[in-house]
Formats: structure tokens, C-alpha cells, sequence
């Protein structure tokens, strides 16, 4: 694997789930895989597991890591190309990637959509320009459309913790004031389509996510009737994709709760954390045998282990 941006860049996802398990009962297997190497971790925006999950990943490997918060201690980056720089962007993209290229033999960068303009945040220049000017592979700590890290470890956690052959999965639409990106929901759902599980998207009218993203997954606005039978709902809030960035609603009523969950086939209860406890989901859920948020937290570590190692083993 060259760069690790989505689900396109995976050759193999079983195999690739399959090692992230291995790493998880023996994670210093490959301890000297990444030795002599550095992984450059760089944020745009806040993160906790994404940070740390990576960091102990690369450091199983035997990588060294450095990091650094970007968006607060670097000079403002310009990342279009033929502009004149007289506003408030002091360096460019391109020496800025070249540069880091050369002190880094991978790259992780987590840089956020704005929320301002779709087809900006759709294209993605952020990775475009840092990986045609870094010249080494790049990670996807959660770009503005998908975070394939977080998809990756929920693969795992599925597969961990499905008790039928093919589980119903439904991804809900959470309610909260903010304005939050897609990208976790367009990336659960980028990694969904390929798995063996039945996958149902249910949200209020006017959320849609692009259909590129949706693949084969059933869309059902009744959020009670999507319930119905499931083995995992996997939670999320996102703003609106045809109402580019826009909270339409934060209707209570879409809130997790046990009386919700008491509508699945004893279903689990997943969420990539952070999350507003009683906005989002009630504490009884959170609080109990139903929830598998902190598990699947620990899975980040064996999903980056799995992506890095795909990497080192093809430079
Ligand atoms: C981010 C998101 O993409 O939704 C990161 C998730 C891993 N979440 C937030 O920004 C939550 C912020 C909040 O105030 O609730």
C-alpha cells in the first residue's frame, strides 16, 4: 500500500482487518519493521485517540514519531497554487510538504472539511497537494470527507463482536447544535459496503449523504423502523450535505436511548467518540453492557498498526 486515504488504497480488507487482530494479541511482532524510519504526525485540528492511537501504533513498529499541531504552531499554509500570497498564509504548501517530506518517511495529517464550500471540501486539496509535494506515502487522520482509521478500527470491532453471519448495521443520524463534517459517516459507510453486513442509514430528511458514499445502503428517514432487528447502530451527528455545512434540525426525539435500543435484536451501540452525553446519547446507553465505544477506541490502536505496517511493507 502507497498512501492510506480510503477504502481504494486497501488491496485486501479481510486481510487488512485480519492483521490489525494479530496485532492486538501479539503487537510487537513487527517491532523492528519501522526501525531507523520516521512517521511525521501533523493536525490541522484537535484530536485525543487519533493522536495517541497512532503514536503507539508507530512506536510498536519501532518508527520514531514526531508531531506537530499545524494549525496552531506552523505558519498558515496556502494550498492553492498561482496566488499572490499577500494575505494572512506565510508559507506555501508546496516547500511546506517538500520540506517535511524530506525530515518524514510517512506523513499522517488530519485537516477537517470548513463546512463553508462543498466542492472545495470534496476535493480534498489538503492530501491532493501533500501527496504530489511530499513525495512519500500519506495517512488520512481524518480529512473533510472521510476518516478511514476510524472505519478501519470499526471493522474490527464488528467482526469482533457480530454474533451472526451477516449483522444488520444501522448508521443513525445523532442530534447536536454543531455543525460537524460527513466524514465519519461517509467513511463507515465507504467500509460498510464491502463487508458482509446489511447496512441501513437512517437520518432526518435533508441529511442525505452523497450517494457516492452511500453505495448499496438502504436509506430509511423513519428512524424507529431502521432500529428494528439491528445488531449495531453505529451513532453520529453530520450537517447537511445538499445544504452544504447547515444544521436543519437538532430534534430530540433522534437521541440513542435504551428505549430506542430496545427496538434491535439486543444491539450494540457503537460511536468514534467525542460525544455530548444526553444530546447525542443517553448516559444509560453509554453506561452500559450495550456499549462499545471504548472498545472500539482501543481498536484505533491495531487499525493504524494494521495500516502502517501495509505501508512499511511496501516501501
Ligand atoms: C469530529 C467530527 O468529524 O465529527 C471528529 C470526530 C472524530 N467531531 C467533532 O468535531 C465534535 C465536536 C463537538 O463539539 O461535539
Amino acid at each position: 500500500m502507497k498512501h492510506f486515504l480510503s477504502i481504494n488504497d486497501v488491496t485486501d480488507l479481510n486481510q487488512l482487518i485480519t492483521s490489525g487482530i494479530i496485532s492486538k494479541r501479539n503487537p510487537f511482532g513487527d517491532a523492528d519493521l519501522g526501525k531507523n524510519k520516521t512517521i511525521g504526525l501533523l493536525f490541522f485540528n484537535s484530536s485525543l485517540r487519533t493522536r495517541l492511537s497512532t503514536q503507539k501504533a508507530a512506536q510498536n513498529l519501532g518508527l520514531n514519531v514526531i508531531m506537530m499541531n499545524v494549525g496552531q504552531d506552523g505558519w498558515g499554509l496556502e494550498m492553492e497554487e498561482g496566488v499572490i500570497m499577500n494575505g494572512d498564509k506565510a508559507e506555501h504548501v508546496k516547500e511546506a510538504a517538500a520540506v517535511i517530506g524530506r525530515y518524514c518517511d510517512i506523513i499522517g495529517i488530519r485537516s477537517f472539511a470548513g463546512l463553508q464550500d462543498r466542492e472545495k471540501d470534496y476535493r480534498e486539496i489538503v492530501f491532493e497537494q501533500f501527496k504530489k509535494y511530499a513525495e512519500v506515502p500519506i495517512v488520512n487522520l481524518e480529512s473533510a470527507t472521510r476518516h478511514p482509521l476510524q472505519s478501519l478500527a470499526d471493522c474490527i470491532t464488528i467482526e469482533e463482536f457480530r454474533v451472526k453471519e451477516r449483522p444488520k448495521v444501522v448508521l443513525t443520524w445523532l442530534p447536536h447544535f454543531k455543525a460537524l463534517p460527513q466524514a465519519v459517516a461517509n467513511s463507515f459507510c465507504e467500509w460498510m459496503n464491502p463487508m458482509n453486513v446489511e447496512l441501513v442509514i437512517t437520518h432526518p430528511e435533508g441529511y442525505d449523504l452523497a450517494p457516492e458514499f452511500v453505495g448499496k445502503g438502504q436509506v430509511i428517514y423513519d428512524q424507529d423502523k431502521a432500529l428494528e432487528g439491528a445488531d449495531f447502530v453505529y451513532g453520529k451527528n453530520w450537517s447537511s450535505y445538499n445544504n452544504y455545512g447547515q444544521v436543519l434540525t437538532s430534534d430530540p426525539s433522534w437521541m440513542i436511548t435504551e428505549a430506542k435500543m430496545s427496538l434491535t435484536d439486543n444491539g450494540k451501540f457503537m460511536h468514534c467518540l467525542p460525544l455530548r452525553r444526553n444530546m447525542k446519547v443517553a448516559d444509560e446507553v453509554l453506561d452500559g453492557p450495550r456499549s462499545l465505544v471504548i472498545e472500539q477506541a482501543a481498536n484505533r490502536e491495531w487499525s493504524a498498526q494494521a495500516a502502517l505496517r501495509e505501508i512499511l511493507i511496501g516501501m
